[in-house]
């Protein structure tokens, strides 16, 4: 018989890392509501709390990848670097759960196995792997959007004699390289951060690439300390500049045409957003997302690079033959990537000419019978992204519909916030609102701060219920389809924006492409107009 832990709670908060420790402090500092948090780690921090593999830090800036809601939080901490790792944003987070003393409220290794809608009782009834169960008016989700791991159905994955992991579930005490033959499969954001990290004490290292990926160097370097002077006297500014931005970041996309100027001028702008280095590259021209084109001039560029770092012109050729659009799929930043395959003890396995056939107990077996030896293998596969964070918790709304069946054909909702047949439930960042094509903290607080504004319309106005209209989301994917076909993002068959990665996962390009601006406008006109839309009832 499972314990009843707690009734009585007004909300439980799904996950502690960037989201959850947000909605817990607004919901109860700011509305004075009971909330506890359910976390399935050991510690908060969430992504940064599962992904510490060698090499993990973030792509966005530091002073622009934290909260900004507060000044004094703000200007309580100081990043050490551009780009900060992942021990240091999770010393961050770790600082803001101690600052707004967020602890009490949650429970940690608590993984939520099932969420059900009560209707009668208007209540959501959630259980954790342990059997405990606790009840609250609204669930709200903040489970991220890169937190369920894909490790590829490999056949013979259980007979292998050495060590695997995924990057995404890193074990704490480490994985030691020295003196071992590395295989990674995977060439994505994380295999390209660990890859030059993992070369420089493995014995050798073996990537096992199947789509060449462009990167751009991300030109790390500790911050100086005028920089971080500005940062702590500019907090306002900072903000203001992430919320005016198209996607959250403190930077705005060059209001200029690939066409506007000459092949030469185009050459020096990409030279000087190369050396400049980061996500900043894709800013240099405002429609490189937007028309084919214009893109290839990008991409001729970064594959000129590739083809000048790296020495071997075979191993070259493979890096440089990248079939999508560049930032059609999310663009990685590196730290000396391409120059990692002129190490001598660094190869490179093409695996869309030569398939991974099987791994054996010695390494990896491709289609052409080549045997691969290895020690460790490391999966830098990525995630079940969006949906299957959502999906895996077996949420069950009202009449027994389940959150699995009403996404059987793909992500519904409005607002990326809310599911027709799931009254009280919020997801944050969910598919259908801008996240991951966004700068996460920024998306982060404004949902956040809309689900907290929500609710405390829905207590001022005796309001009991809230829940998607059934022909809000038909308008709302449609708006979806719409932004993302708008630009090249849909162009590339193998994205994870659009499910692609994970085999039997419906194809559908699952962020809002329309930009934050627009989206934090669309969200608040709709909460004017007394929340257009939702069905709200007593
Ligand atoms: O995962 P991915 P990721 N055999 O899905 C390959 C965020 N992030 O973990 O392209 C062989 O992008 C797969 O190949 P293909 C960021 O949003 C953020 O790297 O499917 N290969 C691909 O090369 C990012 O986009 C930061 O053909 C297989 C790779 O594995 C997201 O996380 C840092 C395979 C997976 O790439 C996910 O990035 C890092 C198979 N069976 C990541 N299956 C920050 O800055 C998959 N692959 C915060």
């Amino acid at each position: 018989m499972p314990k009843v832990e707690s009734k009585g709670l007004d909300a439980i908060v799904v996950g502690a890392g960037f989201s959850g420790l947000y909605q817990l402090h607004c919901l109860r500092d700011r509305l004075g509501l009971s909330a506890l948090v359910l976390e399935a780690g050991a510690g908060v921090g969430g992504t940064w709390y599962w992904n510490r593999y060698p090499g993990a830090r973030c792509d966005s800036e530091s002073h622009g990848y934290c909260y900004s809601f507060s000044k004094e939080l703000f200007e309580g901490w100081e990043w050490s670097e551009r780009y900060p790792a992942q021990a240091e944003i999770l010393r961050y987070l770790n600082y803001v759960a101690d600052r707004l003393d967020l602890r009490r409220d949650i429970r940690l290794d608590a993984r939520v196995s099932s969420a059900r809608y009560d209707e009668p009782a208007n209540l959501w009834h959630v259980t954790t792997e342990d059997g405990a169960t606790f009840s609250a008016r609204y669930l709200i989700t903040a489970v991220g959007c890169l937190s369920t791991a894909n490790i590829p159905e490999i056949p013979g994955l259980a007979s292998f004699a050495g060590q695997w992991v995924h990057t995404g579930q890193w074990p704490h005490e480490g994985v030691d390289f020295s003196g071992k033959c590395v295989g990674v499969i995977g060439t994505g954001s994380t295999g390209i951060q660990a890859i030059p990290v993992i070369a420089q004490t493995g014995e050798h290292l073996t990537v096992f690439q199947r789509t060449a990926n462009y990167s751009v160097p991300a030109q790390n370097a500790p911050l100086t300390p005028d920089f971080q002077r500005y940062v702590r006297e500019n907090h306002t500014a900072i903000r203001d500049a992430t919320r005016s931005t198209g996607n959250g970041q403190p930077f705005a996309i060059e209001d200029r045409s690939v066409f506007d100027v000459t092949p030469e001028q185009r050459q020096e702008l990409y030279e000087a957003a190369w050396q400049k280095g980061g996500l900043q590259f894709r800013a240099t021209f405002r429609d490189l997302l937007m028309d084919r084109a214009a893109n290839e001039t990008a991409s001729d560029f970064i594959k000129a690079k590739i083809r000048q770092i790296v020495k071997d012109p075979a191993t070259a050729d493979n890096l440089a033959d990248i079939d999508h659009p560049y930032a059609a799929k999310r663009p990685p930043i590196d730290t000396d990537y391409f120059e990692t395959f002129n190490r001598p003890n660094v190869s490179l396995v093409d695996v869309r000419a030569t398939p991974i056939e099987a791994i054996t107990p010695s390494g990896l077996r491709t289609r052409d019978g080549r045997e691969y030896p290895l020690d460790i293998i490391v999966f830098a596969t990525g995630f079940d992204a969006m949906t299957g964070p959502l999906l895996r918790m077996n949420i069950v709304g009202r009449d027994g519909l389940t959150l699995a069946g009403a996404w059987r054909g793909g992500p519904r909702n409005y607002l990326g916030l809310q599911v027709a047949g799931f009254p009280n439930l919020f997801t944050i960042t969910g598919p259908g609102s801008p996240s991951v094509l966004t700068n996460m903290p920024v998306a982060i607080e404004q949902h956040v701060e809309w689900i907290t504004d929500c609710i405390a319309h829905m207590r001022a106005h005796d309001i009991a219920r809230i829940e998607a209209r059934p022909e809000s989301m038909d308008r709302w994917v449609q708006s979806v389809n719409e932004a993302a076909h708008a630009t090249l993002l849909p162009h590339t068959p193998h994205s994870w924006y659009l499910g692609a990665n994970i085999p039997g996962k419906p194809r559908v390009f699952m962020p809002y492409a329309g930009g934050m601006v627009r989206y934090r406008d669309i969200c608040g006109e709709i909460a004017r107009k007394g929340y257009e839309g939702f069905a709200l009832s007593r």
